[in-house]
């Protein structure tokens, strides 16, 4: 193969950050740094996930995280090398993760300034029929004085720095959100390593054609989901929406950032919060999507401003597309007067 098919002037992801950095003045690389450990354990978990028939990582490894799902050996793999790289950058303080039941403390000497939230794999329910998982990030300051506590971890959304997803789909992707209303993708070229930007300044449409809910649980929607998705399925003019759902929120949520629409997982007479988490999942999710010209809600509140109670709170979420979101908003309010 001939040398040009080589850009010898690619933007990979750790030159888009450091060229972020030098916008800032005052920037001491810190968070460079804590992107640069977090796209590591991303290689190493789109390595694995690749691997995982191979190695006989399938399969469940015996054990279930703190909010009841089956953990799979993947999961384990995933959860060990986000802390592990995170610890090892010397940036964090404090991280919450899906799999652990409370707040991850790191050791004094290699504290830094930021709180880290993730889901190291989400969707992992679909690792063993080959479906498109995810790990979900999301980066504080620790704006508190003396020892971090779980109470540093209770920031609003509205708070974050940084948040982002790495889709380990037909190629594996992380889409990068670093405030100021730009989101960018990049695309994992396995031959060098390196993450490069394909995906430059992602908007959202401002209406979409797509809906995405578990419609198996339609039994027990509240009335305004019900109200919502029944004006998708029977609109009183044009055409339907047409349904899609994966069943695994960064795959779900990354075609409504790219094809628009909504994603849904609304209250349940089963679960009255939904099943989404808060912190790793949801507000990461609802900065990206804002920031990309959407709008994220849990019916009625911006998911950004909900204060969290604990760690693993859950909330039920609304999310893609601002037109499609204001309908639902709309139908909301509606039920409350
Ligand atoms: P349900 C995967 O287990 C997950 O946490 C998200 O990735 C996904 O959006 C949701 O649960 C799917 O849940 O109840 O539709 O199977």
């Amino acid at each position: 193969m001939s040398n040009d098919a080589i850009d010898t002037d690619c933007i990979t992801l750790t030159r888009y950050v450091l060229a972020q950095q030098r916008k800032h003045p005052e920037a001491t690389g810190d968070l460079t740094q804590l992107l640069n450990a977090l796209l590591t354990a991303i290689k190493a978990v789109s390595s694995a996930v690749r691997k995982a028939g191979i190695h006989s990582l399938y399969g469940i490894a015996g054990s279930t995280n703190v909010t009841g799902d089956e953990v799979k050996k993947l999961d384990v793999l995933s959860n060990d090398l986000f802390i592990n790289m995170l610890k090892s950058s010397f940036t964090t303080c404090l991280m919450v993760s899906e799999e652990n039941e409370n707040v991850i403390e790191v050791e004094t000497e290699k504290q830094g300034k930021y709180i880290v939230m993730f889901d190291p794999l989400d969707g992992s329910s679909n690792i063993d029929c080959l479906v498109s998982i995810g790990s979900i990030f999301g980066v504080y300051k620790k704006t508190s004085a003396g020892t971090p506590g779980v109470n540093d971890a209770l920031q609003q959304g509205n708070k974050l720095v940084v948040a982002g997803y790495a889709l380990y789909g037909s190629a594996t992707m992380v889409v990068l959100g670093l405030g100021g209303g730009s989101v960018n993708g990049f695309t994992l070229d396995p031959s060098i390593g390196e993450f490069l930007l394909t995906e430059k300044d992602i908007k959202i449409k401002p209406r979409g054609k797509i809906y995405s809910l578990n419609e198996g649980y339609e039994q027990y929607w509240d009335e305004p989901t019900r109200e919502y998705v029944k004006s998708k399925k029977f609109p009183t003019s044009g055409k339907p929406y047409g349904g899609r759902y994966v069943g695994s929120m960064v795959a779900d949520v990354h075609r409504t950032l790219v094809y628009g629409g909504i994603f849904m997982y609304p209250s349940t007479t089963l679960a009255p919060a939904g099943k989404l988490r808060l912190l790793y999942e949801c507000n990461p999710m609802a900065f990206i999507i804002e920031q990309a010209g959407g709008l994220a809600v849990d019916g009625m509140n911006r998911i950004l401003d909900i204060q969290p109670k604990f760690i693993h709170e859950r909330s039920p979420i609304f999310m893609g597309s601002k037109e499609d979101v204001e309908d639902v908003i709309a139908i909301f309010k509606k039920h409350k007067k």
